[in-house]
């Protein structure tokens, strides 16, 4: 199943804890050839696989969530490691893992099609799922279990296979998971591990002809790439890629609860989610008072080693993240003009000096067409948007070319069911923060996040399969659609 795992390839590549700059270990990267046994597996399984009734491809996932849900602690350590998040989100991580195979389970006995009566008589008329192949899942390091379930879950239950190429700053957590998979009675070659970068190894897979399908996460940049490759030859495609995410503050708001949601929303992950909140949009009415209040409890966060419990924010997931953070930070003081709150520096105390932490950033007096509030910065950086009404907050927080995820704190009902249809987002959250969605509804965005498909709940389902229509006519003889009458 795992070929990463009997890989003769003799490029290595490390896995850097980030918490402490040690090298966990070191992993073998797939080469081409591999790629191509790992397609050829997943082409010959997927003959059997997609023949299998879908309720028992179900029982298959569901003994899955078992295992996953057995080995939760030992997961949500591995993540932490690897990638830095604090050991109760990591534990989070998994629970979406365990809350997506639950639900793909159970909709082995759904995956519902339509029926519907034909315009011409004794004929009959229903639409089913059909599977569509070989997928190609490729999945960044922020959410190392979560995200890889969003694809594979539906993915096989629809009865496709896939070979999954994880983020190399997440290799472990991802053959844990298929491991997993394996014990729990998924065949041989219906989920195949390929390691290693995404321009050798990402681009073999994306780019194989055998592959029918492409699930894509992370930044807009390469979304675009995989994409332009995928629509050449003709293979489904499916983005979700860079958020520029903001959270908006009324005059009108509870601001305890919107003090805690932009915390949570902002540094939660250490800002490394694509739903993060990266805007905070404050009426200038309470502005002075929420960013007081804000840059007080920004700078009291427990910043340290994820695995430690009292941990609040762990480092970034690498050094080249690093270097982004401090070149947006530098960006945002030199050539943007905004006031820097606090933070605006790498984190070095005690035990952080080797790691690749970094403190809690504010931006105060932002405007929204700044480069720190208009690009993707993935890190613990936040600018703070002063406005003078209700209109300018909406129109400020869609003053982006992403549309992931939008929050709005407000008492005011009549704000708040305007803010449901004009906040132009795939996901938009009322009284709060931008990120905590739940793997039963659809997850995606729009304009550059995207491409038109949402992830988890029965929107995924439309991913990983296609329609197929069918037409049965039992009267005994030929009818014409639209000219019989
Ligand atoms: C991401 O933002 O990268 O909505 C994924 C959330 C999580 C998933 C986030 N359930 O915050």
């Amino acid at each position: 199943m795992s070929q990463a795992l009997r890989s003769p390839s003799t490029h290595r590549f490390p896995n850097i804890d980030p918490a402490t700059g040690q090298v966990l270990g070191t992993y073998v990267e797939a080469t081409p050839s591999e790629v191509d046994v790992a397609v050829e597996a997943a082409q010959k399984a997927y003959l059997s696989w997609r023949k299998v009734p879908a309720p028992k491809r179900g029982e298959i996932l569901l003994k899955a969530m078992e295992l996953l849900k057995d080995r939760k602690e030992a997961l949500a350590r591995t993540e932490t490691r690897e990638m830095g998040k604090v050991l109760k989100e990591a534990r989070g991580d998994v629970q979406e893992a365990i809350d997506t195979a639950f639900y793909y389970a159970g909709e082995g006995r759904r995956l519902f099609g339509q029926t519907t009566p034909s315009e011409l008589s004794e004929k009959f008329c229903l639409s089913i799922r059909s599977p569509i192949g070989v997928c190609a899942l490729i999945t960044p390091w922020n959410f190392p279990i979560a995200i890889p379930s969003w694809k594979i879950f539906p993915a096989l239950l629809c009865g496709n296979t896939v070979i999954l190429k994880p983020s190399s700053d997440a290799p472990e957590s991802a053959i844990q998971f298929v491991r997993i998979l394996q014990e729990a009675g998924v065949p041989e070659g219906a989920v195949n591990l390929v390691l290693g970068r995404g321009s050798t190894v990402g681009a073999a897979l994306t780019q194989h002809p055998q592959v029918r399908l492409v699930s894509f996460t992370g930044s807009s940049q390469v979304g675009a790439s995989i994409g332009a490759g995928a629509a050449q030859h003709f293979k489904k495609c499916s983005l979700e890629m860079g958020g520029k995410n903001a959270q908006i503050v009324m005059e009108d708001a509870d601001l305890d609860l919107a003090l805690e949601g932009a915390l949570w929303g902002a540094f939660g992950t250490t800002g490394q989610r694509c739903t993060a909140t990266s805007r905070v949009i404050v009426h200038r009415e309470v502005y002075q008072h929420f960013t007081e209040r804000l840059v007080e409890r920004a700078q009291k966060i427990r910043i340290g080693n994820g695995l430690q419990e009292s941990t609040e924010m762990g480092p970034l997931v690498n050094e080249a993240q690093l270097h982004q953070v401090q070149a947006y930070v530098e960006i945002g003081k030199n050539q943007d003009g905004a006031r820097l709150l606090c933070g605006g520096k790498r984190y070095t105390e005690g035990a952080c000096a080797d790691g690749f932490f970094y403190a809690p950033t504010l931006f105060g007096e932002a405007r929204p067409q700044m480069r720190i509030a208009q690009e993707e910065i993935f890190g613990p950086v936040v600018c703070l948007i002063p406005v003078r009404s209700f209109e300018e907050a909406l129109e400020t927080l869609n003053h982006t070319e992403y549309g992931l995820s939008g929050s709005i704190y407000t008492r005011d009902v009549r704000r708040v069911l305007r803010a449901i249809q004009e906040i132009e987002t795939g996901i938009t959250y009322v009284n709060a923060p931008t990120i905590g969605a739940e793997v039963h509804l659809p997850f995606g965005g729009v304009k550059h996040t995207g491409n038109g498909h949402r992830e988890a709940g029965t929107a995924a389902l439309d991913i990983f399969s296609e329609w197929k229509a069918v037409y049965i006519d039992y009267s005994g003889r030929l009818q014409k659609a639209q000219i019989d009458s």
